[in-house]
C-alpha cells in the first residue's frame, strides 16, 4: 500500500486531496514541523530524497516532488478523468496549468518568501536599503509574472469554471495551493472574480473537504 508522508501546514495536502479523490487505499503519516526552524523533522528528511514533503513510499520506492507523485499515482489509475488523455481537447490546457503551477507560480511564491525573510532578518540599520532593493526586484519580476498568470487564469476559467475542460482535473488540484494562498491574502478580491469563484468551488468538493479534515491544519499561506 502507498504511504503519504505529510508535513503539517504544507503543500503536501494536494497529494492527500488526490488520494481522497481517487478513493484509493493509502496510509497517512503526519509529521510536525521543527518548532524552531519550521523545517521538516529528521524522520521525514530520512525518507525523502529531497528532505521535503510530500513524499510517498510504495514498496522500495521513496518518491518526492508533488508533480512527480501526482503522475506516479495517476499512472496507477488510468481510468481516472483527472488527467485528460493525450490528443483530447482539454489536454494542452491541462499540461499548461499542471506545469505552470509548479514551474511558474510556486517559484514566484518562494521568491516572495525569501524576500520577506531577507527583509525581516536584515539588521535595522541597512534594512531600508535592502527593502528598497527587494521591492524593486519584486516589482520588476515577481508581481508582473504573477499578474500575467492570474490574468490568464481569470480568462481561462471563463468557459467552464475549471482550468482544463468541463470538469475538475489534477491541474486544478495542483493550482489550489498557490491560488488559494493568493485568495486568502486578499489578492484576488474584486480583481479576479472567476478565480475567487473557483476557490469557492474547490472548497465544496467532498474530497477536498475530507483531505482538509485529515490534514487537520490549514496549509501554509504564503505571500506573493
Ligand atoms: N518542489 C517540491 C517542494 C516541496 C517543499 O518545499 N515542501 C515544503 C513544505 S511546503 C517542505 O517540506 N518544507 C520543509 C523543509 O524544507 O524542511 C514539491 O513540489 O514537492
Amino acid at each position: 500500500m502507498l504511504t503519504l508522508h505529510h508535513l503539517e501546514y504544507s503543500q503536501s495536502y494536494r497529494v492527500l486531496w488526490l488520494l481522497e479523490e481517487l478513493g484509493t487505499d493509502y496510509e497517512l503519516k503526519l509529521y510536525e514541523r521543527d518548532k524552531e526552524t519550521r523545517l521538516a523533522p529528521s524522520a521525514l528528511k530520512a525518507i525523502s530524497p529531497l528532505g521535503t514533503s510530500p513524499v510517498v513510499s510504495h514498496g522500495e520506492l521513496n518518491l518526492a516532488e508533488t508533480s512527480a507523485i501526482f503522475d506516479y499515482i495517476l499512472d496507477q489509475h488510468p481510468e481516472s478523468s483527472l488527467r485528460p488523455a493525450p490528443n483530447s481537447a482539454p489536454r494542452t490546457d491541462y499540461l499548461f496549468w499542471f506545469h505552470a503551477a509548479q514551474g511558474s507560480l510556486m517559484p514566484m511564491m518562494l521568491m516572495s518568501i525569501v524576500f520577506q525573510m531577507l527583509e525581516t532578518r536584515t539588521p535595522g540599520l541597512i534594512r531600508p536599503l535592502i527593502k528598497m532593493v527587494l521591492g524593486k526586484a519584486s516589482s520588476a519580476m515577481v508581481k508582473p509574472r504573477v499578474k500575467l498568470l492570474l490574468d490568464k487564469a481569470e480568462t481561462d476559467l471563463e468557459a467552464t469554471g475549471w482550468f482544463a475542460g468541463e470538469s475538475m482535473t489534477a491541474a486544478d488540484m495542483m493550482l489550489s495551493y498557490p491560488i488559494e494562498s493568493a485568495y486568502t491574502k486578499g489578492l484576488l478580491k474584486g480583481k479576479y472574480p472567476n478565480c475567487e469563484a473557483w476557490v469557492e468551488r474547490i472548497k465544496q468538493v467532498p474530497s477536498y473537504q475530507s483531505a482538509k479534515e485529515k490534514d487537520g491544519k490549514p496549509s501554509a499561506i504564503f505571500q506573493f
